[in-house]
């Protein structure tokens, strides 16, 4: 067998697929060579995942509690389950809450959505990934559009503001070595220790959640030197209140609050000065702070004022919406109809506080909240006491392990879809290439069976009907045949976002911030700030139990002082204010000595889940989740309990 279809990932790349099987043997997933933009090659993710399919611990059948354990059931005794219980909730649908994430992505992943708002469910608003960085383009040029990646292939400069190029987007990292090699010059910003030296000319050490103060004191050389081109301020609102905002602070105490040297300032100021173009890669991290999105927005300014804006090779590069090349009206839930909006951010308090009326019930399909949303204790207690929680994944996450119900789901390629990236301008028909194991069904359908079972029905459209709606958008010339065929489309956008400095506020004007926030001290006794960064081997919590470290290992820097202070006969332990996690130290030339590094997503149940020690915070804009504001200290415990190795089985 040999098939096209695409990586569902919630990855910015959005990978084609080539998917090849021999009779009586595994499936072998590569790169699709033929695709413009995968170019033939994908990542580790992609290598592991048949492994993931095939792992032991999947749970092919559903599962209710019973006691402490759990007893198999059918489904159609499952189903009725749910029926019951929705039936019983319904007339006060905001007792019913659903909380959808992108384990896997794809329009009919709305249709699960969509099911729960035709009920008027609470749902969840903000976002645990981009909102902050999100608010920030609306905020600036009143939309969120990019120059088509490979753009960047034009660029005389790439500044990369806090990407990891070596672990969170294969492509993008591919067209940076490619520009580099055509002589662009890379300086790359972060807090250090990151994969980025093979792809930079240029690193900066940045003191963590302070790049809208070296934007600032970048665009201060701008101003002193009477560099902006009133053609470009004439295209803007705020300059005034934005410059004095600026000025108010000497370049000094700019550089100083984000620790980089002048000449890191003129360095940077002569990237952005010059007369060939320099783009901007905004990266996740820096706006997972209190004030991330204003970080984004200086990035933003800088980038406009100098000239880099609506130009090839230049432009500023975060995450386009997923799903903005599709027309999804028809998952909209009907007008008229009050929901109720519970924060994902602070999804623990949300629903520990909810009144008139109370979580009774809680669906979630695609995400493992417990262990990626901060505060994840009091998301555990919140859990506690909803009386009845349906979890739909494949695996016993921290999650699972807290519903009453659980569902089996299929999973990436057993499971047909049409997807879109937060990255190109591709979308791509992903069918179903695998057999789904056991008696494990997609999400889609198990909303369309439920909704049978209710009374009066709920009933869900055909699925195809699905695809030909969301095809139904001026960005897309092409039919669901068409696609089925092609596999793939690209939509028809623009090369060059924001051509002749036209924005998409209603007055055409791009929109500069109004005022420039402190960056507060670390509290008392937590001097360290704890970044949860990606890892490169599996998307956020989706690693297979046995490819856990026990007990988790962090990094910091040889020059932290907590490195010294730290026995290393001793054990060690991770604490902020809300939790402690027995950990292992390691060093890491080269990483900001004010922080330690943590690659997330490894599970509680297995003596990981970082999210228990962040305090759940929301960021300036979009309802972000502040995780990385979370300040902890190491330290040694007298009596260490033994490390034990948790029982990874079901
Ligand atoms: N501390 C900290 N936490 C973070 C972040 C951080 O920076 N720091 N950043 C975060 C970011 S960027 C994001 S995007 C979020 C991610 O948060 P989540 O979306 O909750 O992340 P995953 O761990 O990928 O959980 C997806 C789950 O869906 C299951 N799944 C896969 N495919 C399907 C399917 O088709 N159907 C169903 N029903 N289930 C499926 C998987 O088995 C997995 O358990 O969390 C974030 N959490
Ligand atoms: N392998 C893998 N790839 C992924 C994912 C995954 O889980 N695994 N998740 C996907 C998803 S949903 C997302 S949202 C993206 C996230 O991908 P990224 O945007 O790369 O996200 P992070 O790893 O959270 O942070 C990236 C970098 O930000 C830097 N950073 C942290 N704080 C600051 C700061 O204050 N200033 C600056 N300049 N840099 C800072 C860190 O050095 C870190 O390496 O990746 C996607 N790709
Ligand atoms: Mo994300």
């Amino acid at each position: 067998m040999k098939q096209i279809s695409a990586c569902t990932m919630d990855c910015p790349d959005a990978c084609s697929l080539v998917v090849t099987q021999a009779d009586g043997e595994e499936a072998i997933l590569r790169g699709n060579p033929d695709h413009p933009f995968t170019a033939g090659f994908t990542c580790k993710k992609i290598r592991r995942h048949i492994r993931r399919l095939r792992n032991p611990n999947r749970i092919l059948q559903p599962i209710r509690r019973d006691g402490a354990g759990w007893r198999v059931i059918s489904w159609d005794e499952a189903l009725d389950i749910c029926a019951e219980k929705i039936q019983k909730f319904r007339s006060e649908p905001e007792s019913i809450l659903h909380i959808p994430s992108d384990g896997a992505k794809g329009v009919l992943k709305e249709g699960v959505k969509y099911f729960f708002g035709l009920l008027g469910a609470s749902r969840t608003r903000g976002s645990l990934c981009d909102a902050a960085g999100y608010m920030a383009y609306i905020h600036d040029y009143g939309s969120r559009k990019q120059n088509t990646a490979r753009d960047l292939l034009n660029a005389g400069a790439i500044v990369n503001w806090g990407k990891d190029l070596s672990r969170s987007s294969i492509h993008v990292a591919s067209l940076v070595r490619k520009a580099r090699k055509n002589g662009t010059h890379v300086i790359s910003i972060s807090p250090g220790g990151d994969g980025n030296g093979d792809f930079s000319d240029h690193l900066i050490r940045i003191r963590p959640g302070t790049d809208r103060f070296l934007a600032a004191a970048v665009i201060r050389r701008f101003i002193e030197s009477n560099r902006i081109s009133p053609d470009i301020l004439s295209r803007t609102r705020h300059w005034d209140s934005f410059r004095k905002a600026i000025l108010n602070r000497t370049e000094d105490q700019l550089a100083r609050t984000c620790e980089i040297s002048a000449e890191d300032v003129q360095r940077l100021f002569e990237a952005y000065r010059s007369e060939s173009p320099t783009a901007a890669i905004v990266g996740g991290g820096l706006q997972r702070y209190r004030y991330g999105g204003e970080n984004v927005r200086y990035i933003n300014a800088l980038t406009l004022i100098s000239g880099n804006m609506g130009r090839s090779g230049g432009g500023s590069y975060f995450h386009l919406h997923s799903m903005g090349n599709f027309n999804l009206d028809w998952a909209k839930a009907p007008a008229g109809k009050p929901r109720r909006f519970l924060l994902k951010p602070t999804i623990g308090r949300e629903i520990l506080g909810a009144k008139n009326p109370e979580i009774q019930m809680i669906w979630i399909n695609g995400g493992n909240i417990v262990n990626q949303a901060a505060d994840s204790k009091t998301i555990a207690r919140a859990f506690e006491k909803a009386p009845f929680k349906v979890v739909v994944d494949a695996f016993m996450t921290d999650t699972a392990e807290r519903a009453d119900l659980i569902l089996p789901s299929t999973l990436m390629l057993e499971q047909e879809d049409i997807i879109a990236s937060f990255l190109h301008d591709y979308i791509q028909y992903v069918p179903a290439v695998l057999d789904p194991p056991g008696e494990a069904r997609d999400d889609f359908s198990i909303v369309a069976d439920l909704g049978k079972r209710l009374d009066p029905p709920i009933r869900m459209p055909d699925r195809e009907d699905c695809f030909r709606f969301s095809l139904k958008t001026d960005l897309l010339d092409t039919t669901l045949e068409e696609l089925r065929s092609k596999g793939s489309v690209q939509a028809d956008k623009p090369e060059i976002a924001y051509a002749d400095l036209q924005f998409d506020h209603p007055d055409g004007m791009a929109r500069f911030p109004t005022g420039l926030h402190d960056e507060p001290d670390p509290p008392a006794d937590y001097p360290l700030r704890l970044l949860t960064l990606v890892r490169r081997e599996a998307i956020h919590s989706q690693m297979l139990p046995e490819d856990q470290e026990h007990p988790p290992v962090v990094r910091v820097s040889p020059d932290n002082p907590a490195m010294n202070a730290l026995n290393p006969a001793q054990s060690a332990f991770l604490v902020s204010p809300i939790g402690r996690l027995l950990v292992e130290v390691e060093a890491l030339p080269q990483f900001h000595s004010g922080a330690v590094l943590y690659r997330r997503g490894d599970w509680m149940k297995l003596g990981g889940g970082a999210n228990q020690l962040i305090e759940a915070g929301l960021t300036d804009l979009g309802n972000g989740a502040a995780f990385y504001d979370q300040y902890v200290r190491l330290e040694n415990s007298q009596s260490p309990p033994e490390p034990t190795k948790p029982d990874p089985g079901k």
